[in-house]
């Protein structure tokens, strides 16, 4: 079966286009992995080549050895892809030391996979371990209101969680676990995949602040459909706090102990915590 014509790359291209549509992909902003199936290799192992020489993937993934992913390119735009996928993604595989990576698919004209893939590898690698394998997408995205929000507010999961989950009755049963954040890093290297994988253990969507958001998901709609919550939530929040008013009324830490008995979640009551007369987190800001 020809790689362009397999389900798993259509569906790919689909997401890339949703999210570059949404905005959240200028220039060569953000980058997209998915853990291909094995069935999915099977149908397509007669296309693939064996020309690549082993690369340094910056990181150590020893659990994704083998692992076939399918990669944006470095410096590549979200909005060429579906015009040229064969030249704008490729397919990678992880040696057997978890080490290095190998091109057998795509970057036709030469291209190589994305600066992040190191955080993408680290995040899947966590993410395959503690979904006993159901997570295979990574999406990293340059969501313009969780990245004015970096500047506003502290930069503490309790209050990025907390103050998104406020503004969308929905936001706690989409993202039962809240989300984590990380302080400004470097982009691109092993540091800042090390911290966000450490997040991924509990989380399935954190903030990189004055960047962006790393979400990780089962399938293409689920993973597109977290970035797409926590950023309109973040939206309503930027739009509220513009107004320059107190909120009068919200979501209280009681009302989502009612939501999650009725929609059978777990809230952390460490994000429920009380507020005091500036609507703040206690001892905080
Ligand atoms: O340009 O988004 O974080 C690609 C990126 C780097
Ligand atoms: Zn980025």
């Amino acid at each position: 079966m020809k790689v362009l014509e397999s389900r798993f790359l259509i569906d790919f291209v689909n997401m890339v286009q949703e999210g570059y549509e949404q905005g959240w992909h200028e220039r060569n902003g953000g980058n997209l992995t998915y853990r291909i199936k094995p069935h999915e290799v099977e149908a397509i192992k007669d296309r693939l080549y064996d020309r690549g020489e082993w690369t340094p993937i910056g990181a150590s993934v020893p659990d994704l050895a083998g692992e076939y992913f399918l990669v944006t390119g470095t410096g590549r735009y979200f909005r060429n892809v579906p015009i040229d996928p064969e030249v704008n993604l490729g397919i990678i595989v992880i040696d057997e030391t978890g080490e290095n990576y190998k091109v057998v698919w795509g970057y036709a004209d030469g291209g190589r996979p994305t600066s992040e893939l190191p955080s993408h590898l680290l995040n899947h690698q966590v993410k395959k371990r503690v979904t006993n394998g159901r997570h295979r997408i990574i999406y990293h995205a340059h969501t313009t209101n969780v990245i004015a929000l970096s500047f506003i507010l502290p930069l503490k999961d309790e209050i990025f969680t907390r103050e998104l989950w406020e503004m969308m009755t929905e936001c706690p049963v989409v993202f039962p676990e809240g989300i984590g954040v990380i302080e400004w890093m470097v982009p691109g290297g092993k540091e800042i995949g090390i911290r966000s994988s450490e997040l991924m253990e509990k989380y399935n969507v954190i903030v990189w602040a004055m960047h962006g958001m790393f979400a990780s998901g089962e399938t293409f709609d689920e993973t597109f459909g977290l970035m797409h919550t926590v950023e309109k939530a973040a939206e309503l929040l930027i739009k509220v706090m513009s107004t320059g008013n107190m909120k009068r009324q919200t979501i209280t830490p009681q009302d989502f102990r009612d939501l999650a008995k009725a929609f059978h979640i777990t809230l952390d009551e460490r994000f429920l915590y009380e507020k005091d007369e500036n609507g703040h987190m206690p001892g905080v800001y």
